[in-house]
């Protein structure tokens, strides 16, 4: 494995494969905006630590808005209309969280993207997510769209069979990553994140993702 680049500054972009990019510093401006989204989601639908088939407790704390939400439990994962925990619909997407992945979708060539879908991950120091494909969408053409906040953290970008290479795509406060059409099945996975203070955002990663499930 080795480094795709360093630092970019805010407004590059770097290229990860024909349908993929880092948009660097796309989501600085609206970052605060984010932030408070979460907090308003996070009271409605509190972050939380879900299960796997196999029976593990993920690492990575999840909460949903959109129209579905992902879940995962013993008996599988899949997207729900209703918040298993609470019984009530998930919080809706906010129209700051629409506007940037709709901007952010069309920066990287993604026209008129209407995403149902956000999962927010929360990753304390420590916190790595495993190489998966995101295969639970009908929709498996269209982009998704990942916006980066807090702590930095390392992601692996593979290729599509999990034993293909990886490349390490550092992403940092304000990053935006956008991977549609012939890129979306591709393995990923996020790296522990390194102990560390972010100045707003405290002892954490957050990230969004947006996503069209049906
Ligand atoms: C896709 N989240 O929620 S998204 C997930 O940072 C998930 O929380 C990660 O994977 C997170 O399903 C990663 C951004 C990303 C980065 C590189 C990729 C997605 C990618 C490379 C290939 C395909
Ligand atoms: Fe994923």
């Amino acid at each position: 494995m080795h480094d795709l680049f360093a630092d970019p500054a805010p407004g590059r972009r770097t290229a990860l494969g024909p349908q993929a990019c880092v948009l660097h510093g796309f989501a600085l401006a609206d970052a605060d905006a984010l932030l408070a989204g979460i907090a308003a989601i996070a009271a409605q639908a509190p972050f939380r630590h879900l299960v796997t088939p196999g029976g593990h407790v993920m690492q990575v704390a999840m909460t949903n808005c959109g129209t579905h939400g992902w879940c995962s439990d013993r008996r599988g994962y899949r997207y729900d209309r209703i918040d298993p925990q609470s019984g009530r619909p998930w919080p809706p997407l906010p129209p700051v969280f629409l506007q940037l992945a709709a901007d952010a979708a069309r920066e990287a060539g993604f026209d008129g993207y209407v995403p149902d879908a956000c999962l927010v991950n929360r990753y304390a120091p420590g916190t790595r997510l495993s190489l998966h494909q995101d295969r639970d969408e009908d929709d498996r053409v269209a982009p998704i769209v990942s916006v980066s906040l807090g702590l930095p953290a390392t992601f692996l970008f593979g290729g599509f069979a999990r034993g293909d290479r990886t490349v390490r795509v550092p992403l940092q406060h304000g990053d935006v990553v956008a991977w549609g059409g012939v890129d979306r099945m591709r393995f990923h996975g996020v790296l522990p994140v390194r102990p560390g203070q972010h100045e707003t955002v405290g002892a954490q990663r957050l990230n969004l993702t947006f996503r069209k499930v049906r």
